[in-house]
C-alpha cells in the first residue's frame, strides 16, 4: 500500500534530522576533534571546568528524562490517517466529519495505566486510547480508553482512586497491577467501581493487541450541526480485526518473555504494511431526550447499550506509520479532552468536567512549561495566533509591537472570528442550582449495569470473570478486605460471589435480593461479537531434520492468508535450506497464536522442549497443526482446536481459541 505523505507529515519533515555521515559538533555547532577523553591536567590529572564538550554533553544527559505521565505513563504511538465513510453534517459541523472521503492526518497513543514508563505491556489493566486529529480547525483530541466506563464518577476522586491502584507507597509494589489490598479496599468502599471492575475482570483488560481492542471516547460530549442542533454523543472505536484477549496465564508469562509485546507488535505490523484500522462510531442522544433513560446519560459509569442506542459509524482510521523519535513523538505527545473543535462540546459529566482542568495542568509539570504546544507533534497544522507571549522553551518568534487585545496599533488583530465564519462558541446549555458539593441521586444506581454486564456474557467468559477475581482477592492479604468485596459483588450476582468466595477461602456471602432483571445487551460480550479471521496471526512452524512437508507450499500458504510465520528449530542458521528465525530458547509458545508442528527431534532433551512448546500452547487453547506423520503428544490429537492438515490449521487459527477443550 503506497504510503501517504499527508500535511502532518509534511510539517514533520522539517524538524527531521540525521545525523548519519555529518561531522560531530556542539550544540553550537562547534566541530569536535576527540569525544572519548576529558580534558586534564596531564593525562593522570584531574579533568578541567574548562572542557566545555564534557560539560556540554553531560549536563545534556543529566537532564534527559522528563517526568513520566502520573497515569498512562507506559505507551506507544503511531502515525495514521482518518477518513469519512459520509459526511456527518446533520449531527455535527466539525470540519473533519464533514463530507464523504475527508481525510485528516492522526497521531494515536496508546497505553496501560498503572505501570511505569518501563513496566510490562500485557498486566491486566485498561488500555488509553489517545487520538489527537490534526485537524484544518485546530487539534482536536479523543483521549479514550478500550473499556466504555470508568471507575468513578466525580473527577474529585480521581487522585484517591489512582493512589489506590498504583504501587503502595511504604515498598513501592506491587508494579502495574490492581491485585492488592489499596486498589480492592478503594473498591469495597467506592462501590461506583462496580460496573468497571466488571470489565476489568474481564478478558478486555488484557488485549492480544492494540490492533484488536475497542476504543471509547467513555464520557459523554455534545455534537452541534450547523443549525445549532445539539446531540448528546459517546464515541466509539471498532477495530477491523476484532476484539481479542490473551489468556491471563499467558499475559503474565509474556510479561517476562516479552515485557514490550504489545509495542512490539504495534510497530511490527506497521513496518510490515499490516495496518491497523478502527472504524470510528458514535452513539447519539438528541439533547430533549435527555432524560428518557433508566440511567443517568452524564453518568461515566453507565454504558449506553447498543441496542438502545445504535451505533453509527463514521469513518475508518489506519495507522500507517511508525514515529522516528520515541521521545520527541510518543513521549512528548500532550493530549487533551479540551482540546475540541466547532461542532463538538461537552457535557456536565463531572468526570468530564474535572477531566478538562487536569489534562493541560499535568503537561505543565510533565513539560516544564506553557509552550508545549510549539513541540513539533503537539503543532496544529492549521496556523495558530493570539497574545500569548514567552515562557519557556518559547520557539516561535512573534513579530511586532501589540500583545495584548484589544489594540489600535495592529487594526485590532489576532481579531476573533464569529460564530458563522468558524470561530467556536460553547454550545449555550441552560444552567441553574445551587452551589452544592453533592452527587445527583440519578447517580446512585451502582449495580444495575455491572448485572447486565454479567448476564450479557457467555459461560466462558464468566468464568473468566470468576478466575480474575479469584486470582486478584487471592493476592489481597486482608481478609476483611476480601469479605467486602464478595459482599459487594453479591449485589451483582449471587453466582458470581458465591464462587469468588468457595475459590478464596472466605465465607459465602448472604443471599441479596437483586432485581429481577434479566436485561442483556449482547454488544458487550466479546465472544458473541468474534470476527472469524486470521489476518495478522503469528504462527510458529516448528521445523526439524525429519521435516517432510514441503516447507516452501506451507508458507506460501500461510503467506497468502496474511499470516505471519517464524520458523522455530533447535538452533537458529540454516535447517534443510531454510534459515531458522527463532529457537526453543530465544522463542515461546505465548508470544504466537497459533503452532504447525513439522517434525520430530531424535534428541530426547530437545524434543521435551518442543513438545513443552506445543503442550503450553496447547493449555492456552491455541490452534495446533500437526503435519501428516508427526505424532506428538498422544493426548492431544483428534482435540478441539488440533489440526492434521494445513486447510483445517487455518480454519481452526480463524477462531483463535478452542475453550471446549
Ligand atoms: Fe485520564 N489523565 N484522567 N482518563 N487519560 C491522563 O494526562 C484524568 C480518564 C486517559 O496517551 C493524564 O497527559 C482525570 C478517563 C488516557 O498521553 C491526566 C480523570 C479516561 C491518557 C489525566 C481521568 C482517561 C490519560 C496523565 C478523572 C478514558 C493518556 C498524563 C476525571 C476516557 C494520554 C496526561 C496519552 C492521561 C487525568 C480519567 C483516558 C493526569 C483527572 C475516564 C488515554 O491529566
Amino acid at each position: 500500500m503506497k504510503k501517504e505523505i499527508n500535511q502532518k507529515q509534511q510539517q514533520l519533515e522539517a524538524f527531521r534530522v540525521s545525523d548519519k555521515n555529518q561531522p560531530l559538533t556542539t550544540n553550537q555547532g562547534l566541530k569536535i576533534s576527540e569525544d572519548e577523553h576529558s580534558l586534564k591536567a596531564g593525562d593522570r590529572g584531574p579533568t578541567l571546568l574548562e572542557d566545555f564538550h564534557f560539560r556540554e554533553k553531560m549536563t545534556h544527559f543529566d537532564h534527559e528524562r522528563i517526568p513520566e505521565r502520573v497515569v498512562h505513563a507506559r505507551g506507544s504511538a503511531a502515525h495514521g490517517i482518518f477518513e469519512t465513510y459520509e459526511c456527518a453534517s446533520d449531527i455535527t459541523k466539525a470540519q473533519f466529519l464533514n463530507g464523504k472521503g475527508t481525510k485528516t492526518p492522526v497521531f494515536v497513543r496508546f497505553s496501560t495505566v498503572a505501570g511505569s514508563r518501563g513496566s510490562a505491556d500485557t498486566v491486566r489493566d485498561a488500555r488509553g486510547f489517545a487520538t489527537k486529529f490534526y485537524t484544518q480547525e485546530g487539534n482536536y483530541d479523543l483521549v479514550g480508553n478500550n473499556i466504555p466506563v470508568f471507575f468513578i464518577q466525580d473527577a474529585i476522586k480521581f487522585p484517591d482512586f489512582v493512589h489506590a491502584v498504583k504501587p503502595e507507597p511504604n515498598n513501592e509494589i506491587p508494579q502495574a497491577q490492581s491485585a492488592h489490598d489499596t486498589f480492592w479496599d478503594f473498591i469495597a468502599n467506592n462501590q461506583e467501581s462496580a460496573h468497571m471492575v466488571m470489565w476489568h475482570m474481564s478478558d478486555r483488560s488484557i488485549p492480544r493487541s492494540y490492533r484488536m481492542m475497542e476504543g471509547f471516547g467513555v464520557n459523554t460530549y455534545r455534537f452541534i450541526n450547523a443549525e445549532g442542533k445539539s446531540h448528546f454523543v459517546k464515541f466509539h472505536w471498532k477495530p477491523v480485526l476484532g476484539v481479542k484477549s490473551l489468556v491471563w496465564d499467558e499475559a503474565q508469562i509474556i510479561a517476562g518473555k516479552d515485557p514490550d509485546f504489545h509495542r512490539r507488535d504495534l510497530w511490527d505490523s506497521i513496518e510490515r504494511g499490516d495496518y491497523p484500522e478502527w472504524e470510528l462510531g458514535v452513539q447519539l442522544i438528541p439533547h430533549e431526550d435527555e432524560f428518557k433513560f433508566s440511567f443517568d446519560i452524564l453518568d461515566a459509569t453507565k454504558i449506553w447499550p447498543e441496542e438502545e442506542v445504535p451505533v453509527r459509524i463514521l469513518g475508518k482510521m489506519t495507522l500507517n506509520k511508525n514515529v522516528d523519535n520515541f521521545f520527541a513523538e510518543t513521549e512528548q505527545a500532550a493530549f487533551h479532552v479540551g482540546h475540541v473543535v466547532p461542532g463538538i462540546d461537552f457535557s456536565n459529566d463531572p468526570l468530564l468536567q474535572g477531566r478538562l482542568f487536569s489534562y493541560t495542568d499535568t503537561q505543565l509539570i510533565r513539560l516544564g512549561g506553557p509552550n508545549f504546544h510549539e513541540l513539533p507533534i503537539n503543532k496544529p497544522i492549521c496556523p495558530f495566533h493570539n497574545n500569548q507571549r514567552d515562557g519557556y522553551g518559547r520557539q516561535t518568534i512573534n513579530v511586532g509591537q501589540v500583545s495584548y487585545h484589544k489594540n489600535s496599533l495592529a487594526d485590532n488583530t489576532p481579531y476573533p472570528v464569529p460564530e458563522a465564519e468558524g470561530g467556536y462558541t460553547h454550545y449555550e446549555e441552560k444552567v441553574e442550582g445551587h452551589k452544592v458539593r453533592a452527587r445527583s441521586e440519578s447517580f446512585k444506581d451502582h449495580f444495575t449495569q455491572a448485572r447486565l454486564f454479567w448476564l450479557s456474557m457467555t459461560d466462558i467468559e464468566k468464568e473468566h470473570i470468576i478466575n480474575a477475581f479469584s486470582f486478584e482477592l487471592g493476592k489481597v492479604k486482608n481478609k476483611a478486605i476480601r469479605k467486602q468485596v464478595v459482599d459487594m459483588f453479591a449485589h451483582v450476582s449471587h453466582t458470581l460471589a458465591t464462587a469468588i468466595a468457595d475459590n478464596i477461602g472466605i465465607v459465602p456471602p448472604v443471599h441479596v435480593e437483586v432485581p429481577h432483571t434479566m436485561q442483556t445487551s449482547p454488544a458487550v460480550s466479546q465472544i458473541l461479537n468474534a470476527i472469524e479471521s486470521v489476518k495478522t496471526f503469528k504462527v510458529a512452524v516448528i521445523v526439524a531434520e525429519n521435516t517432510e512437508e514441503n516447507l516452501n507450499d506451507l508458507i506460501a500458504t500461510l503467506l497468502s492468508k496474511n499470516i505471519v510465520v517464524e520458523l522455530i528449530s533447535t538452533k537458529q542458521g540454516l535447517l534443510n535450506g531454510f534459515e531458522i528465525h527463532e529457537t526453543f530458547a530465544t522463542a515461546s509458545s505465548v508470544l504466537y497464536d497459533g503452532i504447525y508442528v513439522t517434525g520430530s527431534y531424535h534428541d530426547s532433551h530437545q524434543q521435551i522442549k518442543a513438545e513443552q512448546f506445543i503442550e503450553e500452547a496447547y493449555q492456552h487453547f491455541k490452534t495446533i497443526g500437526l503435519a501428516k506423520n508427526v505424532s506428538v503428544l498422544p493426548h492431544i490429537a483428534n482435540k478441539n482446536g488440533v489440526a492434521n492438515n494445513l486447510p483445517s490449521f487455518i480454519q481452526f487459527l480463524s477462531k483463535h481459541r478452542h475453550w471446549e477443550r
